[in-house]
This record gives structure tokens, C-alpha cells and sequence, in this order.
């Protein structure tokens, strides 16, 4: 596989030759300072390249591998008269990114909220620290700081009645705390809500259920993935994180069925997919091994971390990278063979990208803040080597069988 990890660009105090040290050939950015629904020049793609090879000449080379993201329009996810014009504005960027030689892109069609956490410190026991999610606080968040009309609706009485009693003792700090995590928007997330006027935001998606959105998905495909194919390129959608509707929000990316239904809603292998592990193995209907070898031809980007569900429904951490409920042994062990299967039909198939999603906080990076939840270097440099390590054992286990 090729070993990427994310670059948030010269403002990102992880830099190029972090990731350099961590081993990584590819680079995954993004053009964040342009707003939503802008077309992406060209001469900005060049630059961004530019900068990513500026040290290329004397140390390991980088690449801009892959695009993450290329985000969606709200008009296009709440299917309105506007949808058109951010459509063509979308196909512009896949010129542009095409003609530079930029050809897999990653988005996601989560309405409103990219992914979601309600805790970015939850302390581990050797003193690391994750991005954690908990349901009840969820429910504390919607039913007492946004109090969503219909929102009890969504909680059972027992997780309801739970938070309301936990609101109750917290104090206006911890609850402050919680509604900028929930609204901030967390790195990638393009864009971050205040509580006051987040309401009205909602309510413009009263009219849009779970099949007005598959469907507006659908339109969006129909529209980019074939030029998407005639440009040669991946488009790779992103699961939703975590994969059930929050906040009265449809998502419809979570699911095997999900994934099916939209690969098939325009059958070109452009329309693709980012396998990240983390987000769909937060369902334990997901069965991620088979998954990825059902999927593998329209896998163009492949996230690797695993989640660890706890007690309560709904609920998850972080965990290490090899040490959560995803059987990372059985997904890797797909890709690899994907890999190898696409590299028999043509020696020239590119290397499948892939970068471990999230990392914790750790060793000297607990010391150092300003790097973003999720994407401090050393976390992300121990998921790297643990996911390398395997799939280096898994490709000489395949080729030479089990160590004598
Ligand atoms: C979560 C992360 C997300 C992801 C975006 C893609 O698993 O990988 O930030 O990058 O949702 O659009
Ligand atoms: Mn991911």
C-alpha cells in the first residue's frame, strides 16, 4: 500500500518531514482555505504541489497523493434549486485536480456535521489520551444546551432521563465544553456552528429524510462520477463517523447496504469508496473483512484505525490501532490481496493509498498543544509502524508461507 497521512497545510504544526520520518511516500491535504463550493484553481493546486515537493530534490520524495476532501455543498446534500451550479463547480475541481495529476478524492456526505466526538482527551490507562464518543452525552447536548424539539424521540426514557440527571451536576464550563465539541467541527470539518442559530440550521433539513438524501447522493453521482471516470481518476466517499443519524441528521453512508446502493447508483469505477475502517466498525453489523474484499475493486483510500465499542449503546473510543474491535489482521490481509490481485490484471496499478486515520495523544505530544485532535505526529507514527509491520508480515506470510 502506499503510506500517506494528512496534512493540514503550512499551518499544520506536523510538518512534511514528520512525515517523512514516519515513513510515508504520499501525502492526503486539502485546499481548507477556500470556502465550501469554490471552484479549486489550478494555479492553487500547483502550489499546494509545490510546497509538498519543495525538499523533494535532496530528501524522500512526497506526493500530494490524495485529496481529503473535496467537500460537498449543503445545496447539493439538501437538494436544491442551487445544487446545479455547486455541481459544475465540483466537475471544475475535478478538472483542475486531474490536470495536475491529482487523482483520488475523498469527501463525505454527512449533512451539516463531519465526523463527531464528544470527548477529544478521554485518558487511556497508560496515559495516552483518544477522541471518545458517548451516546448519553450526545443526548445531554440535544435534549438540555440545544433542546431540539422532538429530540426525547430519539433517546430511550432510561438514556434520557440519564443525562437529564447528569446535566443537572455539571457545571457551566463542562457544559460549554460539550457544546464546542459537539459544534466546533473537528479537523476537516469544513465548517463550525455557535449553539445560538444551530436550531434554524437544523430545521432546514426538516424536509430532507433518509431517502430525500440517498436520493440527492445519488443525483451528486450521477453528475461527478462519470467525469470523474473520464478523467481517470477515484472518487472515494467517506463513511459516515459514527454511522448512525445524530441530532435528527439523516446519514446514509453507514452501512453495507448503504455502501451497495450507491456504488450501483452509477456503475463506473470511479464511484468509489474510502474503506475507513474506524467509522464503520463502530457497528457491530458491519463485518469489515468481508466488506473490503466484497468492495475491493472500488476501494480507492483506505483509513486504518479501530474503535473500541464500551458498554452503553452507542458508545465508543479510539483504541489502538491493532487493538480494537476491528480484525485488522482480515482487513489488511483483503486490501493485500486486493492489491495483488490488481497488480496480476496490470503490472503498472498504482499502490492502493492508505494512512492510519487517527492516532492518540502521546509522549512528548501530551506536552505540545495546538496539534489537531486526532492528528498529533507521534500517535500517528506508532498506528503507521504497527499497520506496516503487519502488512509487511501479512505480504511475505502470502508469498513465502508461515516462518519455518
Ligand atoms: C474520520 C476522518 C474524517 C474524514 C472526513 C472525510 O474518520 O477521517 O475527518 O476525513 O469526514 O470527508
Ligand atoms: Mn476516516
Amino acid at each position: 500500500m502506499l503510506h500517506t497521512m494528512r496534512w493540514f497545510g503550512p499551518q499544520d504544526p506536523v510538518s512534511l518531514f514528520d512525515l517523512r520520518q514516519a515513513g510515508c511516500a504520499g501525502v492526503v491535504t486539502a485546499l481548507h482555505q477556500l470556502p465550501v463550493g469554490a471552484v479549486w484553481p489550478e494555479a492553487d493546486i500547483r502550489a499546494r504541489q509545490r510546497l509538498i515537493e519543495a525538499d523533494n530534490a535532496t530528501h524522500a520524495p512526497l506526493h500530494w497523493a490524495v485529496v481529503e476532501s473535496l467537500p460537498v455543498h449543503e445545496a447539493i446534500k439538501k437538494g436544491l434549486p442551487a445544487r446545479d451550479a455547486y455541481i459544475e463547480a465540483y466537475q471544475q475541481s475535478l478538472r483542475h485536480l486531474a490536470a495536475c495529476g491529482v487523482r483520488t478524492v475523498c469527501y463525505n456526505f454527512m449533512p451539516m456535521l463531519d465526523w463527531s466526538r464528544t470527548d477529544l482527551a478521554y485518558a487511556l490507562p497508560d496515559g495516552s489520551r483518544a477522541l471518545r464518543f458517548v451516546w448519553q452525552d450526545l443526548a445531554m447536548f440535544d435534549l438540555c444546551l440545544l433542546q431540539r424539539p422532538g429530540a426525547a424521540a430519539d433517546y430511550t426514557p432510561a438514556v434520557a432521563a440519564a443525562a437529564r440527571r447528569q446535566f443537572a451536576g455539571m457545571s457551566a464550563d463542562a457544559a460549554a465544553q460539550l457544546a464546542r465539541t459537539v459544534l466546533r467541527g473537528l479537523p476537516g470539518a469544513e465548517e463550525s456552528f455557535a449553539l445560538t442559530g444551530f436550531q434554524a440550521l437544523l430545521d432546514e433539513y426538516a424536509a430532507v429524510d433518509a431517502a430525500a438524501l440517498r436520493e440527492h447522493l445519488h443525483y451528486f453521482l450521477r453528475a461527478v462520477a462519470p467525469v470523474a471516470q473520464a478523467l481517470g481518476m477515484g472518487l472515494a466517499i467517506h463513511p459516515d463517523d459514527p454511522p448512525f443519524p445524530l441530532l435528527g441528521l439523516p446519514r446514509v453512508v453507514s452501512t453495507e447496504a448503504d455502501l451497495a446502493g450507491l456504488l450501483a447508483a452509477c456503475d463506473v469505477p470511479a464511484n468509489g469508496l474510502t474503506f475507513c475502517t474506524g467509522s464503520l466498525g463502530v457497528r457491530p453489523d458491519n463485518d469489515l473483512a468481508g466488506m473490503a474484499r466484497r468492495f475491493g475493486p472500488r476501494i480507492h483510500f483506505v483509513h486504518l484505525r479501530a474503535t473500541r465499542r464500551e458498554a452503553d449503546p452507542r458508545t465508543f473510543h479510539e483504541a489502538d490501532h491493532l487493538a480494537g474491535d476491528v480484525d485488522m489482521y482480515a482487513v489488511v490481509g483483503a486490501l493485500v490481496r486486493e492489491e495483488e490481485r490488481r497488480r496480476a490484471t496490470s503490472a503498472a496499478a498504482p499502490a492502493l493509498p492508505m494512512r492510519p486515520d487517527h492516532g492518540h495523544q502521546m509522549l512528548n505530544d501530551l506536552h505540545q498543544p495546538g496539534a489537531n485532535p486526532g492528528y498529533s505526529a507521534i500517535g500517528r507514527l506508532r498506528g503507521l509502524a504497527e499497520l506496516r509491520g503487519l502488512e509487511y508480515g501479512i505480504r511475505r506470510a502470502l508469498a513465502e508461507g508461515p516462518p519455518s
